[in-house]
């Protein structure tokens, strides 16, 4: 009985209690039942979020809004398409599945294996890493407001672990903290953690074992409010950002390193990060994590100016929201931001520290270039390797501080077509992955016929069509 009156007592009381039972499942976006205490946005969006409210903003084209302290403000409070009293909108994480789960007896169920895993950071470069679920970071848990979650913890690792549940608000011996709170899980046992959610947020679980967090073992837990939050957004995007240090001629991360030379977000390497793809006009939520063992990453989109809506915390009051185009994301935190994707076309979303925007910085810039650019045929060569003064010969080094470009890694038209052949890059410019490496990846915001095209037809589309589409304006846009 303890449990139950537990439970009682972390409801969610007023507006949530009333909506509905937990069995609610996400991604169906039933109307509630019963008629719910929580007031509609401003009652003015409904029945179907007519902007024509926001007089001073347009969802489709570039709006200061009102005045600093009004609702329409840098598209502030402007709605999505979708309308107020709704269940959330799935979450997405390009790139990462979601971890199924069974209800059983009013609990919902998951089970997690702490596991090594291969991880493709970039075409056919596979990494050793460690992860859940055989991926690295792990599939996400998403759960809603006022569930009861079980997590069936199994350890596939040849040595012991914990799992955390960072930021929840949960009884003490589920915290996963070795010595703290309970024994390490030793290899091939079972742990059970089960606790209510009576928290709203952009949450995670990693390895509560130092070594192993910075080897990757993290994944994403959201916890959705029943009703989702007002203004409602469309899109309900997540992005994991990390580094690791992999050596020359290994593809084995080292976690001892305090160095770092690979950069993945949800645990691939620009350019082979999905594209987020959305339309133009709708109201986007994009979560940002830093799961990096040591590094901070100020995160810099282009073409938009979002509202930060949320931390690690949860949500934050719409009187405290801060509207940036860059921010700053230290280790183990999370920022929440929402904006009106009114600007159609393909927008670079990167890290902006210069050595989080390459990879696998072997053959170093300046003086450090050599034309033995692997090591064991460095070694291998030693006696009758060309002199360093064949290479610095060039004219071009008479310019002190060349080179300064870092020299590409050199892909095969495999891995061109393994980063071109996804449905969501289908016509950006011919040359796209030449500007997207390390911590970047893509946001497309495209008009309704141009999104239909890319996302649903099956028809070809020649590289640069949809770009060119976009920048000459050869499409229509609904500006109802
Ligand atoms: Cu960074």
């Amino acid at each position: 009985m303890k449990k139950n009156v537990t439970r009682r007592q972390v409801l969610f009381t007023g507006a949530a209690a009333a909506v509905g039972s937990f069995s609610a499942q996400l991604g169906h976006s039933e109307t509630p039942k019963h008629s719910h205490p929580h007031k509609s946005f401003k009652e003015k969006n409904k029945p179907n979020n007519s902007n024509s409210e926001f007089s001073y903003y347009s969802r489709y084209r570039p709006s200061f809004g009102g005045p600093p302290d009004s609702e329409e403000y840098l598209g502030k409070l402007v709605p999505g398409f979708r309308k107020s009293g709704l269940g959330a909108v799935p979450f997405e994480a390009p790139d990462l599945d979601k971890l199924p789960w069974k209800m059983v007896n009013g609990t919902k169920e998951f089970e997690l294996r702490c596991t090594p895993v291969r991880r493709e950071f970039l075409p056919e470069q596979y990494m050793n890493v460690w992860g859940f679920n055989d991926s690295m970071p792990g599939p996400t848990i998403e759960a809603v407001q006022g569930d009861r979650i079980r997590i069936i913890v199994h350890n596939e690792l040849p040595e012991p672990t914990s799992v955390h549940w960072h930021g929840l608000e949960l009884p003490v011996e589920f915290d996963g903290v070795p010595g703290i709170t309970q024994h390490l899980i030793p290899p091939g046992k079972t742990k059970v953690y089960e606790y209510d959610l009576h928290q709203t947020g952009t949450f995670f679980y990693h390895s509560h074992v130092a070594m192993q967090e910075a080897f990757g073992m993290v994944g994403f837990f959201i916890v959705h409010p029943r009703v989702a939050y007002d203004p409602p957004v469309d899109r309900d995007f997540g992005l994991i950002f990390q580094n690791f240090f992999i050596p020359p001629n290994s593809n084995t991360a080292d976690s001892m390193r305090m160095d770092w030379n690979w950069h993945t977000i949800n645990g691939r390497s620009g350019p082979y990060t999905t594209p987020m793809v959305c339309k133009h006009g709708e109201r986007i939520r994009i979560r940002l994590l830093d799961f990096s063992p040591m590094q901070h990453h100020p995160i810099h989109f282009h073409g938009h100016t979002f509202w930060l809506t949320g931390t690690e915390g949860g949500r934050i009051p719409t009187s405290a929201w801060i509207p940036r185009n860059t921010t700053l994301v230290g280790v183990a935190m999370a920022q929440d931001f929402e904006f009106v994707a009114f600007n159609p076309g393909d927008w670079i979303f990167h890290c902006h520290m210069v050595h989080h925007m390459m990879n696998h910085m072997v053959p170093q810039v300046g003086p450090h270039i050599r034309r033995e650019q692997d090591v064991a045929n460095y070694l291998d060569s030693l006696p009758n390797r060309p002199l360093a003064e064949s290479v610095l010969e060039k004219p071009a080094f008479k310019v002190p501080g060349y080179p300064q470009k870092m020299q590409s890694m050199s892909m095969n038209q495999e891995a061109l077509r393994k980063i071109n052949g996804k449905r969501e890059s289908r016509g950006m410019r011919k040359k796209w992955h030449m500007g997207v490496k390390g911590l970047m990846t893509v946001l497309r915001v495209l008009p309704d016929e141009l999104y239909h095209r890319v996302m649903h037809s099956d028809e070809n589309i020649a590289p640069g069509e949809i770009f060119e589409a976009i920048a000459k304006g050869k499409f229509s846009t609904d500006s109802s």
